[in-house]
């Protein structure tokens, strides 16, 4: 079946704290489907800093700008459905499978995180409601230690050692109810294995993903409905 052409592209996505390997994953997951599997398959990540929103996070990021929490919550989520159409494109008439590195979770998980909306979780699923639901959320499981063990925080706003513990909470909250609404899988990877034994880790949940939409003709779902 894995060399059956699809009927569309399945739709992986791979979250986690700072630090847990997502963009090192992605490039490997990229390169296992394309040039091992010779399947067609792009990637795309969030937030995508080269849109005109993007380009309002990345200053916000940088500490260039200052917003309202809500205000860049809700900008960070106008990036997922200004690129929305590109990843439907991608995942429909491309056929391609697409692996993004963080999504509406992440949106979620750092906004909730904040004191200012800790009691809105809520509040801040309800705009990224009806996006495209991923085939698989594949969550890079890291602690707080072992994330520190490679290297010191960066620059940016979200780089602090407080606010990425309670983001970690926060997506056990999210995998939580997904689970319970049996939508979307989760699948959790230990994320202090080596690079290769993630990757295979991954890989194995991956093929597995894709056999599955191809095979059952998974239509595409929508995010949280
Ligand atoms: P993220 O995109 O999630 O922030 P990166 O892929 O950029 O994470 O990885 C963060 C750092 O950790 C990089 O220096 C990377 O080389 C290293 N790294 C990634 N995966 C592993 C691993 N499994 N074991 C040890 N170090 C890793
Ligand atoms: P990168 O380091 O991966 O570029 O992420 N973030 C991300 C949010 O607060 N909300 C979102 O919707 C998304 C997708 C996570 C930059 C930072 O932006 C955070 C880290």
């Amino acid at each position: 079946p894995l060399s059956a052409s699809p009927h569309r592209g399945a739709f992986i996505v791979l979250e986690g704290v700072d630090r847990c390997g997502k963009t090192t994953q992605v490039g490997l997951l990229l390169k296992h489907l394309v040039v091992q599997l010779g399947m067609a398959a792009v990637a795309m990540r969030f937030p995508d800093r080269t849109t005109l929103v993007g380009n309002l996070i990345n200053q916000y990021l940088q500490s260039k700008s200052e917003l309202d929490d809500r205000a860049i919550h809700l900008l960070f989520s106008a990036n997922r459905w200004e690129v929305a159409p590109t990843l439907k494109s991608n995942l429909l008439e491309g056929k391609q499978h697409v692996v993004c590195d963080r999504y509406a979770y992440s949106g979620v998980a750092f906004s909730s995180a904040k004191e200012s909306l800790q009691n809105d979780l809520e509040w801040c699923k309800s705009c990224d409601v009806g996006l495209p639901a991923p085939d698989a959320v594949i969550f890079l499981d890291l602690t707080q230690e072992q994330a520190e063990q490679r290297g010191g925080y960066g620059e940016e706003r979200y780089e602090k050692k407080e606010l990425q513990q309670r983001v970690r909470e926060r997506f056990s909250q999210l995998q939580a109810t997904d689970t319970e609404n049996g939508q979307v899988p989760w699948y959790v990877v230990n994320a202090a294995q080596s690079i290769e034994e993630v990757q295979q880790e991954i890989s194995a949940i991956v093929e597995q993903t894709i056999e599955k939409v191809i095979l059952e003709e998974k239509p595409l779902g929508l995010l949280w409905l």
